[in-house]
């Protein structure tokens, strides 16, 4: 039985060396993003037993996703190399402040031929906690939709929780359309994990307690607002409380922050933690994202975070 499983697409990620518009970067550094693949080294850095459902293209860049995910400690049986379609693309901009915007080449992406019929079950009826975003479910709105409600019916006949990040990418898809297509979802989600916006988009209500009424209309029992420098809002077991945030020493890039936020998370969901310790516990692991360049680069193992909580004693040399 492993702890997690997630669907979707991974990137190469090529990583801007100086920061600035676009057109003014002359060189990158390659890396490899995508929130879900983000989210399950998160998990698997945190010690979980993670495992990740997904497609890449038959060449050099699937390969090197491939490899890094398995040397995270992913399960990547359930991810297979295919022909005829490229490994997808991300170019990123960074700005001074830290905010990053994605250039994508991911419209043939790989994942395109994971179908509702393909899907890797039995994946799915072995986990304590399927992770699903709206990310994969842009990509191949109609298909991944209906791929999303079969891992997820799947999932919930089996017992597991199904946690869901809105992860709304407006550069994938139209709000209108998003809203849509993920509202389909919410009935099946036991804890989401979202930004202001992205409940505003879902739920037309933008404060934590109306949000909160409109997940329980759901079924959702556990919430999590992300507010990024105002902290995080939660509810779960009847319980809601706002975290303050923990600041980052420096902010170099964001991207990222809400899949390391989303691991812990789940990680003192998974070990029974009440909700201000999973909190506390998520926040820190976001803000240990935004002080390294890269989408995944600064994920931190499980000491580290209680390193940085004043848990766990830091011995330099
Ligand atoms: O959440 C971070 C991801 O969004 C990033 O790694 C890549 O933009 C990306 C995407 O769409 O997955």
């Amino acid at each position: 039985m492993k702890d997690i499983i997630t669907i979707g697409d991974a990137m190469i990620t090529f990583d801007p060396t100086t920061n600035g518009p676009l057109r003014n970067v002359h060189s990158f550094e390659r890396k490899a993003g995508g929130a879900e693949f983000n989210f399950a080294i998160g998990c698997a850095r945190l010690g979980l037993d993670t495992g990740w459902i997904s497609r890449l293209g038959k060449d050099e860049f699937g390969k090197f996703i491939r490899n890094f995910a398995r040397g995270e400690g992913i399960d990547v049986s359930a991810v297979k190399l295919v022909d005829g379609y490229p490994t997808s693309l991300n170019f990123k901009e960074i700005r001074e402040d830290g905010s990053g915007s994605t250039f994508y080449y991911r419209a043939d992406s790989p994942t395109k031929t994971l179908t509702e019929q393909t899907l890797d079950v039995d994946a799915i009826r072995q986990t304590k906690i399927l992770h699903i975003t709206g990310v994969f479910a842009a990509i191949d709105p109609e298909k991944n939709l209906r791929l999303l409600k079969r891992a997820v019916t799947i999932a919930k006949d089996h017992g597991a929780l199904v946690s869901f990040d809105p992860n709304i990418r407006l550069k994938l898809w139209g709000r209108e359309k998003a809203r849509q297509s993920l509202s389909q979802l919410l009935p099946y989600v036991d804890i989401i994990l979202t930004g202001v916006e992205e409940a505003e988009l879902l739920f037309g209500v933008s404060q934590p307690d109306q949000i909160v009424a409109a997940c329980e209309r759901y079924g959702i029992s556990t919430v999590a607002i992300k507010q990024g420098e105002k902290g995080a809002f939660g509810y779960m077991g009847g319980i809601s409380m706002t975290m303050p945030p923990r600041l980052p020493k420096k902010v170099v890039d964001t991207v990222g922050a809400g899949d390391g936020f989303d691991a812990g998370f789940i990680y003192g969901v998974l070990q029974g933690w009440s909700l201000d310790r999973t909190l506390n516990f998520a926040n820190t692991i976001g803000s240990m994202v935004v002080s390294v360049y890269g989408d995944n680069e600064g994920l931190p193992e499980l000491d580290e975070v209680h390193i940085q909580l004043g848990e766990k004693e830091y011995v330099e040399r």
